[in-house]
Parts: C-alpha cells; sequence; structure tokens
C-alpha cells in the first residue's frame, strides 16, 4: 500500500469560520468613526439583539469569554461548598470552579455522549454540594431530564457548560433554556464565534440583571456601584466578529453536518473505531466535533499511534479531553479521583478529527486513508514483531492515493 500524501499546509482541528474581510473592514471603519470600542458599545447590542431572536430569549448577556461567563454564572448563583462535575472535559470547567473556590467533585461519565452520569451525580451529593455543573460535551446534550429532577429533589443549581453547543436545540427548545444557566463559548474554535466572547443564558431574567452588574465592575452608575464585580465586557470587534457570521449560522451547521456524515461513512464500520451515534430523536445538534474512539486491541493501532501518525501527514487531530481533569498536574492528588474508569477508558482511546464549515471531502478522505494506512502500518509492525493481533483488521485498509 502507498503512503498517502501528506498535506502540504496543517489541517487543524478546528479551522475559523470568518466573513467576507470587505465586510468586515467596512464594520471596522464604521466602528473607527465612531471611535466606540468597548463598554456595551451599538455593536454589543446590535449582536445581543440578534441573539435574541436567534436564541428565542432576552435572557442572555454577552461576555469577553466563555470561561469568564461561567465564572460569573457560579457567582451570579452564589454557589458554594462543593459542586459536582464532569472529569471529562476541557479545563476551563473546572477552573471555573477553582477560581470561585467551589471543591469539584468529580463523578463518572456515561459513554454514549460522554456527559455525566446522572446515577453517580445522586450518589456522590454531600450537605456541602450546592450545585451540579454538568458540560454537553462536544455539543451532545446531556440527560437533561435526570439532572433536572436530581436537581429539584435536592435543591441544587444547576449549571451547564454549553461551550461546544451553540445552536443545539431539543425538541425546539435551545439547549440554554435548561437548567439555571448555560454558559456558551464563543471562541473561534468553535461552531460560531465572535473571535474571542461567551454568552450566558438563563431562565431568570435576575440572574441575567446580575451578570450584567457582575461583568461591569457592579457598575450602576457612575458613582454607585452595587456589587463587587470585575471587568468581563465584550468589544465592539467580537460583536462585529459575531454580527457578521450570526447569519451565516445555518449554513455553516449545514455544512458540518456534511462533513460529519462523510467521516461517519468512511470510519463507522470499521472494527476498533467507535463514533457516537447519531442524536437522540428531536435533537438539532451542530456537529461541533468529530470524536473517535480508537479500541487497540481491535483496530491494531492505538490511539497514540494514530494521533502521531497523522501529525506526520500534517494532520493536527487532538486529544479533547486527555487526560481527565483530575489527572491533569496542577488538580493531581487534590481531590479523590478514583472510580472513574468510564472516563479515563475514554480519555484513554479518543480522538477528535479536524472539522469545519469549509472543510473539503477530499480533505476527509485523505485523512481516512491515513487513519487506514497508519493501522495497516501498525498491523505489519506487530507481524515482524510477533505481536499480531487476531482482531486488527488492515483488510480494511485502502488504497491511498
Ligand atoms: N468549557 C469547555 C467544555 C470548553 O471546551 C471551553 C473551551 C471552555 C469551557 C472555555 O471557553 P473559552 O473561554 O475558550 O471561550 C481550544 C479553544 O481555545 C477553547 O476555546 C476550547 N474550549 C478548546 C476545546 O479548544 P486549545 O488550547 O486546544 O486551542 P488551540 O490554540 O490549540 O487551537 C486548536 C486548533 O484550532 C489549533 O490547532 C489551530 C486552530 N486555530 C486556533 C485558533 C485560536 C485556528 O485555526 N485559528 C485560531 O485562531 O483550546
Amino acid at each position: 500500500m502507498n503512503a498517502p500524501r501528506p498535506f502540504s499546509t496543517p489541517v487543524t482541528v478546528a479551522h475559523p469560520a470568518l466573513p467576507s474581510l470587505k465586510e468586515f473592514s467596512k464594520g471596522l471603519e464604521e466602528i473607527w468613526e465612531r471611535a466606540w470600542l468597548t463598554n456595551n458599545g451599538p455593536l454589543v447590542q446590535k449582536f445581543r439583539r440578534q441573539l435574541i431572536e436567534v436564541c428565542k430569549t432576552s435572557n442572555i448577556s454577552l461576555i469577553s469569554n466563555g470561561t469568564l461567563a461561567l465564572q460569573l454564572a457560579l457567582q451570579g448563583l452564589e454557589v458554594t461548598g462543593e459542586a459536582i462535575t464532569t472529569p471529562y472535559t476541557f479545563v476551563a470547567s473546572t477552573h471555573a470552579l477553582f477560581w470561585n473556590k467551589i471543591r469539584p467533585v468529580f463523578v463518572d461519565i456515561e459513554p454514549h455522549y460522554y456527559s455525566l452520569d446522572p446515577e453517580q451525580v445522586e450518589a456522590a451529593i454531600t450537605p456541602w454540594t450546592s450545585a451540579i455543573l454538568a458540560v454537553h460535551v462536544y455539543g451532545y446534550p446531556c440527560r437533561l431530564e435526570a439532572l433536572a429532577a436530581i436537581a429539584r429533589r435536592h435543591g441544587l443549581k444547576l449549571i451547564y457548560d454549553a461551550a461546544h453547543a451553540f445552536g443545539v436545540e431539543v425538541n425546539g427548545i435551545p439547549i440554554g433554556k435548561f437548567g439555571d444557566a448555560s454558559m456558551f463559548s464563543l471562541h473561534a474554535t468553535k461552531v460560531f464565534h465572535s473571535i474571542e466572547g461567551g454568552m450566558l443564558m438563563s431562565q431568570s431574567p435576575d440572574l441575567i440583571r446580575r451578570i450584567d452588574y457582575l461583568k461591569n465592575f457592579g457598575f450602576e452608575n457612575e458613582t454607585e456601584v452595587v456589587m463587587p464585580g470585575t471587568n468581563a465586557k465584550m468589544s465592539e470587534f467580537q460583536a462585529l466578529m459575531g454580527v457578521l457570521l450570526l447569519r451565516q449560522l445555518d449554513a455553516m451547521v449545514e455544512k458540518r453536518k456534511a462533513a460529519a456524515e462523510h467521516y461517519h461513512a468512511r470510519l463507522r464500520t470499521i472494527p476498533g473505531l467507535r463514533l457516537p451515534p447519531p442524536p437522540a430523536e428531536g435533537v438539532r445538534y451542530n456537529y461541533a466535533y468529530v470524536p473517535v474512539e480508537i479500541d487497540a486491541s481491535k483496530f491494531g493501532a492505538t490511539r497514540d499511534e494514530v494521533y502521531e501518525g497523522l501529525r506526520r501527514f500534517n494532520v493536527l487531530a487532538r486529544r479533547y479531553f486527555y487526560p481527565i481533569i483530575p489527572d491533569l498536574v496542577c488538580y493531581r492528588g487534590l481531590f479523590p479521583a478514583s472510580g472513574l474508569t468510564v472516563a479515563r477508558g475514554i480519555a484513554d482511546r479518543i480522538l477528535t478529527l479536524p472539522i469545519y464549515s469549509d472543510i473539503e471531502p477530499d480533505v476527509i478522505d485523505r485523512i481516512c486513508d491515513m487513519v487506514l494506512y497508519i493501522q495497516a502500518k501498525e498491523h505489519s509492525r506487530s507481524v515482524v514483531a510477533g505481536l499480531a493481533l487476531p482482531t486488527s483488521t488492515p483488510a480494511n485498509a485502502v488504497t491511498a492515493q
């Protein structure tokens, strides 16, 4: 089998969507003329109005980034003591707890869509628990009803890190309408973005009012500061990007859907590879990521061999989310981390493949060919070393161009 031709420039896991430079430049000129750059400027207000339409609620607050938005949600909801949370996420979810002096209590996840296992959540509640911080990992909705029932039964706040889930809906309801508050990241690597940016959504107008104070130092007016806030305001430049890209949201999601389905068609049936099933009925998904679990005993190559192999072809897939949070240097040994077997297993097998709205089908085909080439190569190496696994299936490998 011929080695696939490496990409001449890196194919990265994410690639920011961009509006036309002409439109962006025109927006910049208008900002220049106004000389109004931040502090709830006209573009931030316009962006908010547009988001109110898309998100079907006026209870939203725009923040400078998702991490600060989550920190503010925890502040605004006065979460203290312990919060039950997931070990399988991006570091920012736990950092937001830590910065608020809230103790994270990690419980295991469910294996299908990688979110908190509600049964484990209920078992971990103590007299100090005041909240559940769940994450819609890769944009797949958590077990919303089960988590809501637990929160209700025990009087806990339910906060969703919806960093990956912009545009996701469940039975026509935007995902941000579940729980006490949801945080969306509008970072450049996301399905929809404002360069950096974050958004909080809640069912409670009171909470949003509080967040609006908190993100602006707590100012009521020039001389009155009503709470000790911070600075987490969105700038006009961020809002300009958001305003221009929001128009393209549906088209971008459609293109991502086609890309994700292309990967699925190529990889779904390969023994040793697991791609999550299509989202449940009623879920409008946003195709934020393409996670693939690699079971080395069946595939014949380990996740890290595929990760490294792809790098040699200039494909920068990522191991989102490895290692799990309590195993990171900054948290290791600080919190109990036994029994997180599902999360640890997935973190050891996971690889997220490049996806963005303008990824070409040909690029996806080449990446899939590379994965299969790496598999075949690792299999031959095992045969030579006398380690061949009977279940490995290099016969799946296609002849790469
Ligand atoms: N909660 C969860 C569950 C999250 O996933 C995140 C962020 C947050 C909270 C916090 O939200 P923010 O505060 O970020 O709004 C990236 C993103 O920076 C981060 O936003 C995201 N999650 C995380 C999953 O991915 P890194 O450290 O992996 O980014 P980086 O710089 O390695 O970029 C990834 C790839 O994207 C690069 O290989 C190249 C490409 N890229 C990146 C940037 C910034 C571009 O092509 N252009 C760009 O401008 O965290």
